[in-house]
């Protein structure tokens, strides 16, 4: 299979080229969860058991990131080893850095919004992460508004999530998504999962209750030309959620703390994220990982139904 690549500055590994030519099931994974959203080892350890979870759920596993300056779609194990040593050595990048990091032959751990564009670009319609970056508590003062919402706005493509991490303002969150026409969709829920806890006082958008009518209303979208992304909502599983009381009580905490330090712009989510795994006792990164493996299980599941259903749709 050497088909000329639909993009000057995209690779796309030898079997996700496949797949997609085959309209078999791809699922796109970020990589400023390996390099900044959690520590090595166990970071490279779980970005593996992700792409088996993909695997296990019916659908081919593509990690995106950039290295020397290629948009990468799908690593090699090494590659993904190598990130997860680095951690945040590399940089952080995000749609505003992506041209920098080509331009340079520099390496980019992506974020959800990078990872989106990459992934549209190789014609992946499906993606599963952790959690989305959003509106932060605070933003009357500081502005901090994450790409990831804007890019939510005009990428085509489903983004499967553990909801919205009550370190951002949920309620504003859902505002921004509503007023760009993202639907959230709550995947068995009818409030918007709020991360390393289950549930919310927001009700979902819509509520799904298997992967097939996930896929329809992601087809039914696609297929009426209406651009964006649609956000999955899949809520932690019951065994590894923490308690809501304790979480925001560390979560507070950890926010003052950002606050006195004057931690701000990309900084601000791997360091909400550091002092929230030393303050429960690793217990936030144990849900972390767990809210992952689901994320990644469901949405091959919905990959899989997508790629059934509109055998051949192109956006
Ligand atoms: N939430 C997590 N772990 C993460 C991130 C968010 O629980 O690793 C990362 C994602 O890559 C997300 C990014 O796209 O943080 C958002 O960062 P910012 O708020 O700076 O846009
Ligand atoms: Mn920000």
């Amino acid at each position: 299979m050497s088909e000329p690549s639909p993009h000057p500055y995209l690779d796309i590994a030898d079997e996700v080229r496949d797949a997609l030519a085959r309209n078999h099931a791809v699922v796109a994974l970020e990589s400023t969860i390996i390099c900044h959203g959690m520590p090595w080892p166990r970071n490279a350890e779980t970005a593996h058991r992700v792409e088996a979870a993909v695997r296990d759920g019916g659908a081919i596993p593509a990690t995106i990131a950039i290295l020397d300056g290629r948009l990468k779609v799908g690593l090699s194990e090494e590659e993904i080893q190598q990130l997860g040593k680095r951690g945040q050595a590399v940089a952080k990048t995000s749609r505003r850095d992506i041209p920098f990091m080509v331009a340079r032959g520099e390496d980019g751990a992506t974020t959800v919004a990078a990872t989106m564009i990459i992934a549209a670009m190789a014609g992946i319609r499906v993606m599963a992460t952790g959690g989305i970056g959003g509106v932060h508590r605070g933003v009357e003062e500081t502005m901090d508004i994450s790409a990831d919402l804007e890019e939510l706005a005009r990428t085509n493509i489903a983004v499967v999530c553990a909801g919205i991490k009550s370190v951002l303002d949920i309620g504003r969150t859902l505002e921004y998504l509503e007023t760009m026409g993202v639907p959230m969709v709550g995947f068995r829920t009818d409030t918007v999962p709020a991360f390393y806890a289950r549930s919310s006082d927001f009700p979902v958008d819509y509520r799904v209750d298997d992967p097939a009518q996930a896929a329809e209303a992601i087809c039914a979208k696609y297929a009426l030309g209406i651009d964006g992304a649609m956000v999955i909502a899949n809520p932690v599983p019951e065994a590894d959620a923490l308690a809501a009381e304790e979480i925001d009580g560390v979560i507070d905490s950890a926010i003052g703390e950002m606050n006195r330090r004057g931690i701000s712009g990309k900084e601000s989510t791997p360091f909400l994220l550091g002092r929230i795994a030393e303050k429960t006792g690793g217990r936030s990164l144990d849900a972390n990982i767990a809210l992952v493996l689901n994320n990644a299980r469901v949405a091959a599941e919905i990959a899989a139904q997508y790629s059934r259903k509109e055998p051949g749709i192109l956006i």
